[in-house]
């Protein structure tokens, strides 16, 4: 379990969205608001991507919590992993779909570049040349990838435990990203 362990750790450093040594309900708000403002969403979009990546943080980052350190968010997701594989690897399929959903703005089932900007910049990654080295290992079509393959890569990012398959997110995070 050591490297999915490793990679869970890998995972949670993206959630400390601003900066400030823990993980709580702030991140969400920095990333939610940041994301609707990059986008230029109406009201009405505002309101339902708000709504959806708040319920998405609450459950799926914070476990209903209303902080997480990271030895918290291990244990969680260890005592998850353990209980019930398959539950686990179908938590984390509905996690990843929800998301890549959301990222998917303007709802054509792919993922364009600009809006894989976007999600990254929302996440405070600023460094436009890493963001898109790390889609182009999607080897996108016409400038996008379909969400079915950013999703299904995150979720074997979580959920592999063989560390001879090749990750494209374990990649990313390790060139940087
Ligand atoms: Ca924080
Ligand atoms: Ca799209």
């Amino acid at each position: 379990m050591d490297y999915l362990v490793y990679k869970w750790k890998l995972w949670y450093t993206w959630f400390d969205i601003n900066k400030d040594g823990k993980v709580d309900f702030a991140d969400a708000e920095q990333e939610r608001s940041k994301f609707s403002k990059l986008h230029h969403l109406s009201d009405d979009e505002k309101k339902t991507v708000m709504d959806q990546f708040g319920k998405w943080w609450s459950e799926y980052v914070l476990w209903g919590k209303s902080e997480m350190t990271e030895s918290d968010f291990i244990e969680l997701m260890s005592n998850a992993w353990k209980s019930d594989k398959q539950k686990f690897v179908e938590r984390m399929q509905t996690c990843m779909d929800m998301i890549c959903n959301i990222v998917d703005t303007n709802k054509d089932g792919d993922i364009s570049l600009e809006e894989f900007n976007i999600i990254m910049k929302s996440a405070g990654h600023n460094d436009k040349s890493l963001d898109e080295k790390f889609f182009e290992n999607y080897h996108p079509v016409d400038g996008k990838v379909p969400i079915k393959v950013i999703s299904d890569s995150w979720v074997h990012f979580v959920t592999c435990e063989d560390s001879e398959k090749p990750d494209i997110v374990k990649v990313a995070f390790e060139f940087g990203v």
